[in-house]
């Protein structure tokens, strides 16, 4: 009867195909006879001596994971005496981590040939990602004899926003409806909650905010916070700690008072009797996630308060718990002439010093806002005093929602590896964000979601990818974008060498590919509207800096902004070292350049090209080269899942031709001002600069 339903669920799974839902999680059993054989015997028995519910889900994490991929059942003892061959969960420090102490959540995985596989950890949660670890040594095939292997965090406070709403919507979520029905909460509670967290504690995520930084106050009333207990047991046992983002008005909206100025004594009583409130349905709540006076957000400022002061208000009333204030420097004003890369540098750096101890200032990871490619932002480095995190973007807002592939560990790994200079060569980003830089006393990462209700999560199964590379990333920022495509690719789609090698290759491409059709050369695109259709025409909208043409300045003379000293010398923000890479026209590498610069449509480039020439090459090249993934894609065909490669293969299609469609009102836009033809060896757009306004007008509608 077994084997009936066995070769059924088999022959389903044909026919239907990977539905995508398991991640990399999938566990299936290990093709290869001898090295499963070889597993085998070395994982007889997971003994587990605990009983905290985190060590459990360990221990079962394992169980779960051995039954596929060994296609056996291992089973949990309490204690391995003198047996060997199976694998120990160790909540102790380790005895041979080297240099490297096993800090907070970190994890050593030993073993012998003929002993057992010890998984230590100091912390329950250590345990966990330990046993995550060992798996995904099996999943990716790799060898657990004379295992010897530690990995520590590199930053504490690892974390997922949500951008999600009390109506079920996410904003910029671009694979379905939230995950989370609050609706149905308290009570009903979705088993792929537990999923969620799975996926997140495999990564070694430990914190989520569940709901949108553009917040509802509802989220602070007894019947949301109920909810999201509800939420916060399930997330428990995989070490995952809840978060809210906080209506800064709520004190007034729903507490009643005639003002939530930070420093009215009735206004901070309120805010700590929520947060005792809070802590007392959910005892390991994480803390606050604000958005203040931004993009109409109200804040400390509506009556004359510094954010300094909004944020301590939050740490005041987090005092008593371990709770923390993640505050956001993504802020400002509707000012035509002002240069909105300036703003948060200038509000927040005067603040230095000021802020709670509990407080963290949460920094996107460059000046404007998750565009395809943008530097650094200039407050990274420039805050000694107040632990700043960094705020990555998982959903691909800007990167052509669920229908483009694009590889994100590149794009974090260039922000984290840039250097910022303030404490001379070697001051990185990622060593500011990880604290080694400034002995940061807190340190903290967030990924803003790309999960959506989705049967596969993230809508573009590719895009799991960039869920997995954000949380690897946040453990330890110095994996690289290849070793972890590597990992994912095996985990998820195929251990077929050359499969493995050729997805790799379009993943590794996938990024530079989109910012060649999409924003070349430093062009970037935060204008208004959904972020999908090109209309680098715009000109008009509810801000003056939400248009089009405040960004990119194109007029007759040429494209891009003056950031220099004759412009909105927004480039004096950053260390001298960092300025002279960027300021100079003629030097500025060409990914920046038209970040700094107004240049001219003739003027000629580094590749020999002029400017126009160039931008059109890109757009075409661009182009041009998603059918190159389209051919590289066919390629893989016999490694991959069917459901999984049709269903890339379709968005594939699409994704090319909406690459036409950005290069075409690019190129059509830009002409009519550069007055120049395109080069001779690139084909004519089909259309006119008419047709693709009246596209893009279409997509707007309902
Ligand atoms: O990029 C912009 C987005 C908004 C978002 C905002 C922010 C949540 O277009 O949708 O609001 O950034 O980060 O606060």
């Amino acid at each position: 009867m077994k084997r009936i339903l066995l070769c059924l669920l088999f022959i389903s799974q044909l026919a239907f195909g990977d539905d995508g839902y398991r991640l990399w999680l999938k566990y299936d059993l290990i093709k290869d006879v001898p090295k499963r054989e070889a597993y085998a015997r070395s994982v007889q028995f997971i003994a587990l001596n605990g009983t905290s519910s985190i060590l459990k889900s360990a221990a079962d994490e394992l169980q779960m994971g051995l039954q596929g991929l060994l296609g056996k059942t291992v089973p949990i003892i309490t204690n391995a005496g003198s047996r060997t061959g199976g694998i120990v969960l160790s909540v102790a420090s380790a005895p041979n981590a080297g240099s490297q102490t096993l800090v907070a959540d970190g994890y050593q995985l030993t073993g012998r040939k003929s002993g057992n596989i010890t998984i230590f950890g100091k912390t329950d949660s250590g345990v966990l990602y330990g046993a995550f670890a060992l798996l995904r040594q099996l999943q990716t095939g790799q060898s657990v004899e004379n295992l010897s292997l530690t990995s520590i965090p590199k930053i504490q406070y690892r974390l997922l926003n949500h951008w999600d709403n009390t109506n079920g919507t996410i904003e910029r979520g671009y694979a379905g409806e939230s995950l989370w029905k609050w609706y149905e909460l308290p009570a009903t509670v979705d088993p792929r909650y537990r999923d969620y967290a799975r996926a997140n504690a495999s990564l070694g995520i430990n914190g989520t905010v569940v709901n949108n930084v553009n917040a509802s106050a509802r989220f602070m009333t007894a019947e949301y916070i109920e909810k999201v207990a509800a939420l916060a047991n399930v997330f428990r046992p995989y070490g995952i700690r809840v978060y809210l983002s906080v209506y800064f008005p709520a004190a007034k909206t729903i507490g009643g008072l005639k003002t939530s100025d930070p420093l009215d004594p009735e206004v901070r009583k309120w805010w700590a009797d929520k947060t005792r409130e809070i802590y007392t349905a959910i005892p390991d709540f994480g803390g606050f996630l604000v958005k203040a006076n931004s993009e109409g957000e109200p804040g400390p400022q509506d009556y004359g308060r510094t954010h300094a002061d909004g944020a301590n208000m939050l740490a005041e009333a987090l005092k008593p718990y371990d709770g923390i204030v993640m505050w956001r420097a993504f802020v400002y004003k509707a000012d035509p002439k002002a240069d909105r890369f300036k703003a948060a540098h200038e509000e927040f750096t005067p603040l230095d010093g000021q802020f709670d101890k509990k407080v963290i200032v949460q920094v996107k990871n460059g000046p404007i806002d998750f565009q395809p490619r943008e530097p650094f932002s200039p407050l990274f480095g420039n805050m000694p005093k107040t632990p700043l995190s960094m705020e990555f973007q998982i959903t691909q807002e800007y990167l052509g929602f669920a229908t483009h592939w694009v590889y994100e560990a590149p794009i974090f790994k260039e922000c984290l590896e840039t250097d910022t200079y303030v404490k001379g060569k070697g001051s990185t980003v990622a060593r500011v964000i990880d604290g080694s830089l400034h002995q940061y006393t807190m340190t903290a990462i967030a990924g803003v979601a790309n999960t959506g209700a989705d049967r596969n999560w993230t809508g573009n199964p590719m895009a799991q990818a960039n869920w997995y590379a954000y949380g690897r990333l946040a453990w330890d920022h110095t994996l690289s974008s290849e070793g972890i495509a590597d990992e994912w690719i095996k985990m998820t789609l195929t251990r077929e060498p050359s499969a493995v090698k050729t997805i790799k290759n379009i993943m590794m491409r996938s990024r530079e590919i989109y910012v060649n059709y999409n924003t070349p050369l430093g062009l970037s695109r935060p204008w208004s509207g959904v972020h999908f259709a090109p209309e680098p025409w715009q000109e008009k909208s509810v801000r003056p800096d939400w248009t089009a043409i405040y960004y990119h300045r194109a007029d007759s003379i040429g494209l891009g902004f003056d950031r220099t000293a004759t412009g909105s010398n927004a480039l004096a923000q950053y260390r001298p070292e960092v300025q002279q890479q960027w300021n100079n026209p003629e030097t500025c590498p060409l990914p920046y350049l038209l970040w700094f610069h107004h240049v001219p449509w003739t003027k000629k480039l580094s590749t020999g090209r002029t400017l126009w020439d160039e931008l059109c090459t890109r757009f075409y090249t661009g182009a041009d080269s998603v059918m190159w993934m389209q051919k590289q894609w066919a390629q893989v065909k016999p490694a991959v899942d069917p459901a999984i490669f049709a269903d890339v293969t379709g968005r594939l299609i699409t994704q090319h031709k909406e690459a036409i469609w950005w290069r075409d009102s690019w190129v059509l836009y830009l002409q009519t001002y550069s007055k120049q033809p395109i080069p001779a060896s690139l084909p004519k757009p089909e259309r006119t600069l008419e047709d693709v306004k009246a596209l893009s007008e279409i997509y707007k509608l309902r």
